[in-house]
């Protein structure tokens, strides 16, 4: 018997950061990427789909974006759909009369409905925010003969996995971290777990591949397969500018790096390193260049001034008359001096300051 394992999908996301446009792209793309799941599942005729909470964003949710996911649901009638609510939505959504008959194989779990049996694969699911621990373990009476899956949605440290050994589970379906744990983690001497982290990334905080499991389950044996489903990949790639004194040595040492990087992914370079105080960086060009290479560019520039570069002391000269009030100012530390010089030399240049 095949499940697939997923969770966090947290349709409807804002995707913030991206502008209006893309935002809007992510969002569809944040959709589809549960969509391709369902298909995947339907390919490989897996019998369930497990999702762990946060499948929407929030509370609210669109009667469009309902209608389409009740759509899609109901298209795929051989699959079970059973959905744990998260800490981020609410499964009442689900009863808008607007929607109508929901289809037979969207189950929602609640205290009444907890429990799905197929043949030997018993699974039970528990939204942990509704009863204590002990409540828990006393719901769980495993038959130590099924395939036992229990799904729950919390924090590593809200799981109550001490009280959890022994009780006869073989896989344990965790929602709420949005890094999935590749290789599963061991509960006791029969049980593993997991959480299966978002289908498609959201931002600069989930960089990498995401997915979903794929559990297939052979009477007591687990293979537990993880299934890259993203469609874009975050980056962020650091280029230490030092030594580069102009745009071309730069722009070329970015280039060295983000080289292998797909045009479809979302970058942000950041420039670190310490620069001279001739070096002309541009970065509206380096960040043109990117943006024509990639879905979305960002570049951040936290590169420092190196300001023994500076050799205007002796001159006279607004800029020699600041640099001198600064750096002899007993007031002033290191480190005060360094980031004064740096932003004032900018002003100077006329050039714009990120503070
Ligand atoms: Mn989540």
């Amino acid at each position: 018997m095949k499940i697939i394992h997923t969770g966090d999908i947290h349709l409807e996301s804002k995707m913030h950061g991206l502008g209006t446009e893309k935002a809007k792209e992510r969002q569809a793309e944040v959709r589809d990427a549960f969509f391709r799941l369902i298909d995947y599942a339907e390919a490989k005729s897996a019998r369930v789909i497990l999702i762990a909470g946060d499948f929407f964003d929030s509370k609210k949710v669109k009667l469009k974006t309902l209608k389409e996911v009740v759509s899609k649901i109901g298209l795929h009638p051989s699959i079970d759909f059973l959905y744990l609510n998260g800490n981020h939505d609410d499964s009442s959504v689900f009863s808008n009369e607007k929607l109508g008959e929901l289809p037979s194989n969207l189950h929602i779990i609640n205290s009444d409905n907890n429990s799905f049996r197929y043949d030997k694969v018993h699974i039970k699911a528990f939204d942990l925010t509704k009863l204590t621990s002990e409540e828990l373990v006393s719901n769980l009476n495993f038959n130590p003969d099924d395939f036992n899956i229990l799904m729950l949605h919390g924090m590593e440290c809200e799981i109550p996995l001490a009280s959890l050994v022994g009780k006869h589970i073989d896989y344990l379906a965790l929602g709420d971290i949005h890094i999935p744990d590749i290789k599963a983690k061991k509960l006791d001497a029969k049980g593993v777990y997991g959480y299966s982290g978002v289908l498609e990334p959201r931002g600069f905080d989930e960089l990498g591949e995401r997915g979903f499991f794929l559990l297939e389950i052979n009477k007591h044996e687990l293979k537990r397969t993880f299934v890259p489903n993203n469609n874009r990949t975050y980056h962020i790639v650091n280029v230490d500018i030092s030594g580069l004194d102009n745009y071309t040595l730069i722009q070329d040492a970015i280039n060295k790096k983000v080289a292998s990087i797909s045009t479809d992914d979302i970058v942000r370079v950041v420039l670190i390193g310490s620069y001279n105080y001739d070096t002309i960086k541009d970065l509206d060009s380096i960040l043109a260049n990117l943006e024509r290479k990639f879905y979305y560019a960002e570049v951040l520039d936290k590169s420092t001034l190196d300001y023994k570069t500076i050799d205007f002391e002796k001159e006279i000269s607004l800029r020699g008359e600041f640099y001198n009030l600064v750096k002899n100012n007993p007031k002033l530390s290191e480190e005060e001096k360094e980031k004064i010089l740096e932003y004032g030399l900018k002003a100077l240049r006329e050039e714009v300051i990120e503070i």
